[in-house]
Order: C-alpha cells, then structure tokens, then sequence
C-alpha cells in the first residue's frame, strides 16, 4: 500500500529559473502539490504528482555539474576506479549534462546520453558520440544496433529523475554486456532523513532511493547489487554497483548487507520512520522562518548562496521571499539575472563583491558547505555569518 507522509506545499518546477518577476497570479499557474509517498511493499519513496519530463528536462535546463570543484574531483575518481576494475572497452553514461564526468574518458568508446538539448550540444561539441534523447526502451534498441553490447554503464542523479522505472531497467538490461556493469549513484534516503533535508524532494526527483528500495526494484530484472559505495556528494549518496545474477566476476560485498542493515536498523522500511521525519520537515520550518524573521527585524543583510533546485523547496515551503532573502549568487551562468522558481528572488552571478556588505548568507548548496566556506574565509574573517537548514536550522560562522 502507498501511503503519503509529507506535504510540501504548492512548488514550481524546480530549476524553472524566471527572465521576470511574476505577479502571484501568474506564478499559481505554474504550482504542482508536493507530496511524498511510502510504499510498503516495494519500500520505494516517491513524490505523489509526476510532471511530465519535457517540462522539467528541455533545452534550457540550467544545471551543470560541472561549476562545483567537489562533483570535479568525484567524477575523476570515479574516472580511474572504472578504468581500473571494468576496464571498458564501450562506456555509456546516461544523464551526461555538461560532460563533468564524460571529459576523463576516451572519446572513440564512450556513448553519451543526454535528454537536455543544450546541455548535450556541450559534449557533441568535446567530440564525444551525444544522443539527445530521454533514456528508454526505444533508445537503448538504436544504441545497440548501432554499438552493440557496452561494458559498463553509468548514471548519476539520473535514474531517480525518471518516472517509469521498469521501462529504464528493461532499456538498461537490453543493452548491458553479459559480463556488464552498471552503476548508478543518488542521494541517499536515508541521509535525507537523518539530516531531515528535505528539500531532496522536489518535482525532478521522483524518487530518492534506499538501498532496500534499488534492491526490490532490480531483482525482477535478474540485476543484483554487488558493492555500495557511500560518497559525501549531495548531501550523502550511494553508489551502486549492479550485475545480472548470473555473472560470477564479482562476489557480493559487505559493504551491501552493510548498508541495508543500516537501514533496517534506523527503520526505512516500515512507515514509522517517515511519519517521524515529517514531524521534523514542520519543526525545521518553523525554526528556518524564526532565525530569517529575526535577521529581519535587526536589519541585518541577508542573501542566499547557490541558487540550487533544493532551495526552491525550501523558499516555497518556509514561504520565504525578498523580504527575507535579499537575492541569490550563483557560479552558474545561465541561472544568473534571473529570478527563484515562485518566489521573486533575484540571482545574481556570483561576484565576491556582492557579499562585500552582506551580514548572513543562507546556504542553498548546503551540501557544498565545506568547498563555499573555504572559498568564503575572508566573509567568514570579517564576521560574516552562514545560515543552514541541515541538519537542523542554525547559523554558523566558521
Ligand atoms: P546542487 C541539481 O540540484 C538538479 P541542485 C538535479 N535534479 C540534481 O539531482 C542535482 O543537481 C544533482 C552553485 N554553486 O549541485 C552551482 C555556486 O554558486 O546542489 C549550482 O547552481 N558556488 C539534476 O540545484 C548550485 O550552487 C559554489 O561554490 O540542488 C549547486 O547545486 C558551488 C560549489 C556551487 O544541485
């Protein structure tokens, strides 16, 4: 049975970045209701109301993965563990933006994946084979007439984006070599509960996956986990490591029955635990809404840095706006001068100029904390003040 734990409110497309400010009337048009659900036969955690993918992935998406140091140094890394333990000789990866991960690898072997035209403009540009397409059956069909069967297979915060499930693993099994490897790498539920981020959840993740939930999913595939790997990035993600059943090249790791019993033991698979974690979503708003009032009413200088798809969240759920949050920066060129999904905060392109006045700075790339903080020591030296929702609402200043 599927059941709903938590309501977030009316929110616009995520990364629906505005040229104008919009009257509210205007802006209602464009609301979809956030709920989130629990099923407890798949133990699958997923948003109630799926906005069709050509709304959200289109030729003006803006994110790219390739404006944090952090996601940088992780894709290279991941870079030479593939080249080291799979030795690919065809590599595909799907959901491939900007080519952040994509540029390690040799460009005579490797598929890009890519349904965002602008972004896959980007890696036909560095020479690599892009298709602009959406990952799917159909897809997957054309690719293996024309390359065959690939080795290794690779998505991240990809797979979560896509409703129809099914549909992405029959594509993904089509085409995976027998002795194939897929790996696929989300944020992790269960750091989202234990850090009661909830802006995890918006319209482009449809799901945010457990360990428990990826292993339901795929044993009707014949696919198995056979390593998790827990990575820092994005506030705490997994990656997966995934084998038909029937391929004995790899032994099922430790780190496996490790991580699903960590989930088991904090509760992930029984309702209980989400009802607890929306208990904690409300306390977190109250507080957020509390410490950005107060600023308020001391007349203190407040701006939000990184103008990211979770602080669309948040802005819409705390009903946070201008008043409270002066405007964004953001590194990302084509977020800039444009305004925050539902709430008319203006971004601006990120100038450390900008800050040359502010007293506190919202943290909306929370999950960057440690790479901002360092670039921002000299706010910090001066007295400047961080705010962060995660874990839990507070204001830090160093
Ligand atoms: P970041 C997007 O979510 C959308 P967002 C998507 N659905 C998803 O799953 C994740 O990415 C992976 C900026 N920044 O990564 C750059 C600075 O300005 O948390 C980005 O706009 N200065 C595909 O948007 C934003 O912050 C900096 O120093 O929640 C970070 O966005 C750094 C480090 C980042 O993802």
């Amino acid at each position: 049975m599927i059941r709903k734990f938590l309501d977030l409110g009316y929110q616009p497309l995520a990364n629906n970045y505005r040229h104008n400010e919009r009257s509210l009337s205007k802006v209602k048009n464009d609301l979809y209701k956030l709920e989130v659900s629990f099923d407890n036969i798949s133990k699958l955690v997923s948003i109630s109301k799926k906005v069709s993918k050509q709304k959200m992935f289109n030729d003006e998406y803006p994110y790219k993965s390739s404006m944090s140091k952090t996601m940088l140094s992780s894709f290279k890394n991941l870079h030479s563990q593939i080249i080291k333990k799979f030795k690919p000789e065809k590599f595909l990866e799907i959901g491939s933006n900007d080519g952040a991960l994509i540029k390690n690898f040799n460009k005579n072997s490797t598929i890009c994946v890519e349904p965002c035209a602008n972004l896959a403009k980007i890696t036909k540009k560095m020479g690599y084979q892009t298709y602009p397409n959406y990952w799917d059956t159909n897809l997957s069909s054309k690719l293996k007439k024309k390359f065959g069967t690939v080795n290794v297979i690779y998505a991240a915060n990809t797979i979560t984006h896509i409703a129809n499930l099914n549909n992405v693993f029959r594509a993904i099994t089509n085409i995976l070599d027998k002795k194939g490897v897929l790996i696929i790498e989300d944020p992790s539920l269960l750091e989202c509960l234990k850090k009661v981020s909830y802006d995890q959840f918006y319209n482009e993740h449809i799901y945010v996956f457990s360990a428990i939930a990826v292993k339901n999913l795929i044993k009707k595939f014949n696919l198995e986990i056979f390593d998790i790997q827990n990575l820092k990035t994005h506030g705490g993600s997994l990656r997966y490591f995934i084998k038909r059943k029937e391929n004995n090249l790899y032994k099922i790791n430790a780190s496996v029955y490790k991580q699903i019993n960590k989930e088991i033991n904090f509760g992930l698979h029984k309702l209980n635990i989400y009802k607890k974690f929306a208990i904690s979503v409300k306390n977190s708003k109250i507080k957020s809404i509390k410490i950005l009032n107060n600023l308020h009413v001391n007349n203190k200088k407040v701006i939000g840095y990184g103008a990211t798809a979770k602080s669309t969240t948040v802005l819409n759920y705390c009903e946070i706006d201008k008043n409270l949050i002066n405007f964004f920066v953001d590194t990302t060129p084509d977020k800039a001068n444009k305004f925050m999904p539902g709430k008319n905060i203006k971004i601006y392109k990120y100038n450390v100029k900008l800050l040359s006045d502010v007293d506190y700075i919202f943290l909306g790339a929370w999950n960057f904390k440690k790479e901002i903080l360092k670039k921002e020591k000299k706010f910090l030296k001066r007295g400047g003040k961080f705010i962060t929702h995660v874990p839990y609402p507070k204001i830090i200043s160093s």
